[in-house]
């Protein structure tokens, strides 16, 4: 049953009278967290909710163990236990990407692309990547990122009219500036993406290809999108947003047992990878994440995980659909992920991201702002809001909540008087009648 159903207390059953006997601050903030989650519609599409098993796993003892290295080779005693909890974990990584090799060490995706990038490349190396503000990723190589700052960062772009990758354009822009790596894989693109096209492109010009599905793979473990496991040379992926435990995960089809000799050493890609984790970026990994990984990773390969990321897709397909109906400007008039983005701009005039995010999160809607390709507003104004229906999907929404929804996100940016930029102003009473639909339709 999902959170929105039970009360804190019922939820957590005992395990949380420790603490609220132990601190009663934090007790009292985590309750307030929960019933945020619960009383509001989350719309993040970077967030999701994970099993009360994964949590269970999260919690744990494992949590207590320090185990530096790789299963049978670590830096300290006791580990016997743990060394089985990760080639559990590994073993339900690779079932569940269809993958030769599971990495499941990084703390976060980010953390699994600065792996990547650690074991591939030298200061100075160039990448290929989608920029920050058309859809792409801090940790693609954006400036203030120390991916940014290490190596040699070219971008190519989505298509000024359409917001579609264009393959030819990516391919002329990697023959000209010649990358040994390219990035594919956003965290703002709301279309398939032809991994195969990328490999291509990758392999015309001798690069490696990363991608980076941290959106998309629940879809991908679905087969609700096409998998890049045996295109790329590697995938990384944070394990929360489809679903898991915070954490992240690399996964390797064929490339992983290719020799390879990188600053002097010749060894198998997988090899590589394994150095740059521990001692090249990591020391001990989370292993109560690890076992919450391959929780995780069991529940992925049920009917009911798969069902639902089809439903998720179905869900933002018809989000996006409503919001079109009623005059608001969805990107690329669409999705085909669990995305949706929205031009506010082209709503209202003066309107613009983060007033849109804050009115309707005054309401009880929680988006993202989101500057959008072209956009000519910084990142904190900006002209979008992302959508996504991982949560909502999960706790038993269909197509009709998402008209609700759509009609309740219309009404709201309708009715906020727009002061300046960032400064808006919204009728308390209003307001109050919109958080208490919200609530009744989270409650429903
Ligand atoms: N937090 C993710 C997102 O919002 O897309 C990126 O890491």
């Amino acid at each position: 049953m999902s959170l929105e159903k039970r009360s804190f207390e019922d939820y957590h059953e005992g395990e949380f009278g420790v603490l609220k006997e132990a601190d009663r601050e934090v007790y009292e903030l985590i309750t307030r967290e929960y019933e945020r989650q619960r009383n509001t519609l989350q719309l993040v599409a970077a967030e999701n909710q994970c099993s009360r098993a994964v949590l269970a796993a999260l919690g744990s003892v494992v949590q207590n163990k320090t185990a530096e290295g790789f299963p049978g080779a670590r830096y300290h005693g006791g580990c016997e236990v743990v060394d089985d909890i990760e080639r559990l974990a590994v073993g339900r990584a690779k079932e569940a990407f269809g993958a030769q090799y599971a990495n499941v060490q990084p703390h976060c995706g980010t953390g699994a692309n600065q792996i990547v990038l650690t074991a591939l490349l030298e200061r100075g190396d160039k990448i290929l990547s989608l920029g920050l503000g058309q859809g792409g990723h801090f940790s693609h190589g954006a400036t203030l990122s120390l991916t940014g700052e290490f190596f040699d960062v070219e971008n190519y772009y989505v298509d000024n009219r359409s917001f579609l990758l264009d393959y030819n354009v990516i391919r002329d822009k990697a023959v000209e500036v010649k990358p040994k790596l390219i990035i594919c894989g956003a965290s703002a693109y709301t279309r398939t993406i032809d991994f195969e096209k990328f490999r291509e492109i990758a392999d015309k010009v001798g690069a490696y290809l990363l991608a980076d599905i941290s959106h998309i793979s629940g879809l991908v473990m679905a087969g609700a999108h096409p998998s890049p496991v045996n295109y790329a040379h590697f995938t990384t992926t944070s394990t929360y947003k489809p679903g898991g435990p915070r954490g992240g995960l690399i996964v390797m089809g064929g490339d992983y047992n290719r020799k390879t000799k990188i600053r002097g050493r010749d060894l198998a890609l997988w090899e590589h990878i394994q150095r740059a984790t521990f001692p090249g970026v990591q020391g001990t990994p989370y292993l109560n994440h690890i076992a919450a990984k391959a929780v995780f990773f069991k529940e992925t390969l049920s009917d009911e995980y798969k069902a639902r990321q089809f439903k998720i897709i179905e869900n933002a397909k018809r989000l996006a659909s409503s919001l079109l109906d009623l005059g608001l400007d969805v990107l690329t008039g669409g999705t085909d992920n669990h995305m949706v983005l929205v031009n506010v701009s082209n709503f209202r005039e003066g309107l613009t991201g983060v007033i849109a995010q804050k009115c309707l999160e005054e309401c009880g809607i929680v988006v993202d702002v989101n500057k959008l390709p072209y956009d000519k507003k910084s990142a904190s104004v900006a002209s979008g809001i992302r959508l996504g229906t991982p949560i909502v999907t999960k706790n038993g929404m269909g197509v009709k909540e998402m008209d609700e929804i759509s009609v309740l996100i219309d009404a709201i940016l309708k009715a906020v008087e727009i002061i300046s930029e960032r400064e808006y102003k919204i009728d308390e009473s209003f307001k109050e009648e919109k958080r208490n639909e919200v609530k009744e339709l989270c409650s429903g």
